[in-house]
């Protein structure tokens, strides 16, 4: 059978990069067995084909009200699919899926019948704010950074914005890249309406949360985006701990000194 990649050069970069953060995160120790997900707007690229395209499996719903997402396409990892196998073949352990006009169910359309993440409550909620809100951004990453979830065992960090500030302060890229700082969301069942619930409320004032002792969600332009905000927090964290086990506080960069990036970065 012909992959809907075939003659979509478009469609066929974003599944590609995709399959490059896959990778990425597998190298990083943040993706254990079937750990994490990915799912990315595609809704640009289908044609009339597509649009008309047999299911190969489904309908079947999508759990939560997506009133802005009806006829919308998404590449989505599969449940049960390994991020590195992804990287390597990312249309056997993903699929493109077509939401209903309603937006309340879905069919698989290409190219094999690959269940998509068990967060997809949660993913398409976020996709529905994102189209809600118009600021144009197409991809979700959920990914299980070590240091990150480390943090979020300690009540301590869990204040609103206590571990935006703490990990701002260690290093300017963080304060420079991530702007917006870390999102907290208590702990919930994964996969479950509620953690897509509460996720969604953190998405007014932060593009990366930290799902409490589970992982982070990050929303982005596009998978890059999303993987190198992850990325910049979780380097913060590991400097964090790298001080804490050469047996010392870190000092963090001052008030003052934040300050002087939000200003030359126009932050
Ligand atoms: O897909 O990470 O949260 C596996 C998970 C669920
Ligand atoms: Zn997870």
């Amino acid at each position: 059978m012909k992959s809907v990649l075939e003659g979509r050069p478009g469609l066929r970069r974003i599944v590609e990069d995709t399959a490059e953060v896959a990778g990425f995160l597998w190298q990083r120790g943040w993706a254990e067995r079937n750990g994490g997900n990915i799912t990315v707007n595609v809704t640009e690229y289908a044609d009339e084909e597509m649009r008309m395209a047999p299911a190969i499996a489904g309908p079947f719903d999508t759990g939560v009200d997506l009133p802005h997402l009806g006829g919308a396409f998404f590449y989505c990892k599969g449940t049960g699919r390994r991020m590195r196998d992804l990287a390597r073949n990312p249309m056997a352990n993903g699929a493109v899926i077509r939401l209903s006009e309603d937006g309340r169910r879905y069919e698989i359309i290409a190219d094999e019948p690959v269940v998509p993440t068990s967060e997809l409550p949660s993913h398409l909620s976020m996709h529905e704010f994102m189209i809600a809100s118009g600021n144009g951004y197409r991809a979700v990453l959920h990914t299980h950074p070590t240091d990150l979830v480390a943090m979020s065992h300690n009540p301590a960090f869990l204040g609103k914005d206590v571990l935006t500030e703490l990990l701002w302060s260690m290093i300017p890229e963080t304060r420079a890249f991530c702007p917006k700082g870390l999102g907290v969301v208590p702990y919930c069942l994964p996969g479950s309406v509620e953690l897509a619930e509460r996720t969604v409320e953190q998405l007014g004032g932060y593009d990366v949360v930290l799902w409490e002792k589970h992982g982070v969600c990050a929303v982005a332009e596009d998978i890059f985006e999303a993987f190198d905000m992850v990325d910049t927090l979780a380097k913060s964290a590991e400097i964090y701990r790298s001080a804490r086990s050469m047996g010392f506080v870190p000092d963090g960069m001052s008030r003052e000194q934040m300050d002087e990036i939000k200003r030359a970065f126009n932050l």
